[in-house]
């Protein structure tokens, strides 16, 4: 019972030592990339297609290319919009240019252009 629970012991602490490293290797990179964004604001914008409005809530679902300032791989997902007025303007289907801005945690579309 003893040397399980050692082993045990320290297959834990190997497996924290491990995260440890990997989150400080992680939070540098995420250091020198956002330090690049304020540089190159064409990275800010991104490709996608609209899925869905909801003009109500002030959401959209949105088919998203690869969202380099926020480091995000494409995937459909829901947006709040920063101003319900933008919803205004698009629909369902809609090609579109977008910037989207992690606002203290949120995801927050700023900006909707027309795409192709
Ligand atoms: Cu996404």
């Amino acid at each position: 019972m003893k040397i399980v629970q050692s082993v045990v012991v320290s297959a834990v602490f190997a497996i924290a030592a491990l995260t440890s490293v990997t989150g400080i290797a992680q939070a540098q990179a995420n250091q020198s990339k956002s330090g690049n964004t304020k540089v190159d604001t064409s990275k800010d914008i991104t490709d996608g297609e609209i899925r869905k409005v909801d003009k109500e809530a002030g959401k959209l679902t949105i088919k998203h290319g690869e969202i380099r300032n926020l480091e995000m791989p494409p995937m459909t997902m829901v947006y709040q919009v920063k101003e319900k007025a933008m919803l205004d303007k698009v629909q369902a289907g809609d090609k579109i240019k977008f910037k989207v801005i992690n606002e203290n945690g949120k995801m927050v579309v700023t900006e909707i252009h027309p795409g192709k």
